[in-house]
């Protein structure tokens, strides 16, 4: 049976969607954040030595990082859905967005985050961290004013990638000058896998209230 490690209110999010996309059975061990750090509890460690989420395990092998359990659950288990014909140009952006994602979509935003402690202090940052941003957030829109999805005309384990870093953007208005981004997420959110998945999940600041 695969495991999923969720930590609440989190990225491993994804993964129970993808999961519930693919419609294969799974375990969540749930983990709480602690309320005043908002770290995951030492516990996660026993799991993986980075203590982060998503950590997936089936039988005895233990994948982390989200790229690489949605790569190992598409390979392993879906049976070629979610994943396009290898060799095509589809097949390039699907790998491509699955890097992007959590490579460089989120590392601003990243940024942002961690500077806010700083206060006053981290104004000469802010240039840069807006103008990385408008770069990442130009060429998401720019690719999906031509397509439906990040890897071409149907859902791959891409879309799944990268809805993390969309949804923090949004949460946070930063995609009121970008439509598609915007459409992207809610077509995304309007899917009975992702619902499904984040009734099972719990606690998400980043999705449809529902
Ligand atoms: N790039 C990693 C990021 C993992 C990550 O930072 N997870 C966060 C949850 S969003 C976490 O576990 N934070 C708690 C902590 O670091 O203590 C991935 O996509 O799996």
């Amino acid at each position: 049976m695969l495991r999923v490690h969720h930590l609440n209110n989190s990225r491993s999010q994804r993964v129970l969607w993808l999961l519930e996309e693919l419609a294969l059975s799974y375990e969540i061990k749930h983990y709480s954040r602690d309320p005043k750090t908002g770290h995951a509890p030492p516990s996660l460690k026993l799991i993986h030595p980075l203590g982060r989420a998503p950590v997936l395990q089936d039988g005895d092998i233990t994948v982390a990082e989200t790229g690489a359990i949605i790569d190992y659950i598409t390979r392993t288990y879906g049976v070629g859905r979610l994943i396009p014909p290898p060799g095509g140009k589809a097949y390039n952006d699907y790998i491509h967005f699955l890097h992007f994602g959590e490579g460089s979509a989120i590392l601003p935003q990243l940024l942002a985050l961690y500077t806010s402690f700083l206060g006053d202090a981290s104004a000469p940052l802010q240039p840069i961290i807006n103008r990385e941003m408008k770069k990442n957030f130009d060429y998401i829109e720019y690719h999906l004013t031509r397509r439906e999805y990040f890897a071409g005309e149907q859902l791959s384990g891409a879309d799944i990638q990268m809805v993390f870093p969309l949804e923090a953007a949004k949460t946070h208005g930063r995609l009121v000058k970008y439509p598609a981004c915007l459409d992207f997420v809610e077509r995304m959110h309007a899917r009975p896998a992702y619902l499904k998945a984040l009734k099972r999940g719990g606690h998400y600041d980043y999705g449809p209230k529902v």
